[in-house]
């Protein structure tokens, strides 16, 4: 990547937070076939806001194949991706993050999951010899947003709190505002490496949908925050899916969930390859908590907006902004 020295400098990973702990071990793994699944994605949706899922129903094909098939893209000669870009808000970006002057070592391809806007994408995101990119995507979303779906109604029967599907109809909504990106974080430049910084590749964020997840080839890179604000590095697993609590989600539960904050820092000598799924519902949606989850008495901590009002909000935002923290009710 050319990248000016001033701009690598800029990226540097400063530790405004507590020192970074070594590769965290602790991250709870929740097998789908184990009968007490429910309780402790419920625990960790709790507790951390983020899990990590094994012996889901993906097939491992999806994954490596779309894996294969972006790194193609990726490969491509700059001017050719750069036709793709930049995101207007879907498109392939290279360093920009969002519209407001966030940057990281990153280039994406970010998409709608909307059927009607996803069909677009297809002729405008997509280079036209990538038809098998996209057939991939659309293979590999469809499979994660099944498995999505599963995992937000375990989460509402383990709540005990019906319908079973309240949340899983929003993502599976045809008007569901979600999205799906695909981020490549190249090996990060020798003279940083040499330096000992890790530059940052995606800044530290919540996600302001329901629920995201990430699958990563084996290269480290992701940290999440931990409660006391240590943050700690997430072992990859690229047969494995990791789910983050958004923001969204946090609001729904009444702060009964947490928004997890996270980031990515790029690797000394290996490039990271990530999908993200992002799991959003219509734009008229009212985020509220969930009346049946209430208790007699308790108060609403948020105070309500529609997922447009969100979104938009979110965009006049910088990255690491506390966003949710300006509808907290006094
Ligand atoms: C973070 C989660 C998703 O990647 C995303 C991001 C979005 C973008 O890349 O355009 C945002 C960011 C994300 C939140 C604040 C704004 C918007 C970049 C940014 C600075 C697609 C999303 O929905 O919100």
């Amino acid at each position: 990547m050319e990248i000016l020295s001033q701009t690598v400098d800029n990226l540097a990973c400063n530790n405004t937070c507590k020192p970074i702990s070594s590769t965290f071990h602790g991250i709870p793994v929740v097998d789908l076939l184990d009968p007490d699944a429910k309780t402790q994605i419920v625990e960790a949706c709790k507790e951390i806001g983020f899990f990590k899922v094994i012996n889901h129903s993906v097939p491992m094909e999806f994954m490596s194949r779309l894996e294969c098939e972006a790194i193609k893209f990726f490969n491509l000669p700059r001017l050719d991706k750069e036709k793709y870009g930049p995101p207007n808000a879907f498109g392939y970006g290279y360093r920009k993050i969002g519209p407001n002057n966030d940057v990281g070592w990153v280039e994406y391809i970010l998409l709608s999951t909307r059927p009607e806007i996803i069909s677009q994408d297809a002729q405008v995101v997509l280079p036209g010899s990538s038809e098998i990119l996209w057939s991939l995507i659309n293979e590999y979303v469809s499979a994660v947003k099944n498995m999505t779906c599963s995992i937000l109604e375990m989460i509402i029967e383990e709540l005990k709190i019906g319908p079973k599907d309240v949340l899983s109809s929003l993502i599976r909504d045809e008007k569901s505002d979600s999205c799906f990106r695909v981020n490549h974080y190249p090996p990060c430049p020798e003279r940083q490496a040499l330096s000992g910084e890790n530059l940052i590749g995606f800044g530290e964020h919540t996600d302001p949908q329901i629920i995201s997840v990430v699958r990563s080839n084996d290269t480290s890179g992701l940290q999440i925050c931990m409660r006391d604000g240590t943050w700690v590095s997430v072992p990859p697993d690229q047969s494995s899916f990791f789910f983050n609590v958004g923001d969204s989600m946090q609001v729904i539960t009444n702060g009964r969930f947490r928004s997890v904050k996270h980031r990515v820092l790029a690797h000394r000598l290996k490039s990271r390859v990530s999908m993200v799924y992002f799991g959003g519902p219509p734009l008229s949606t009212k985020i509220t908590p969930l009346s049946s989850l209430m208790e007699e008495g308790e108060e609403e901590l948020y105070e309500e907006f529609t997922w447009s009002e969100y979104k938009n909000l979110a965009n006049k935002t910088m990255l690491g902004d506390n966003r949710l923290g300006l509808f907290e009710k006094p």
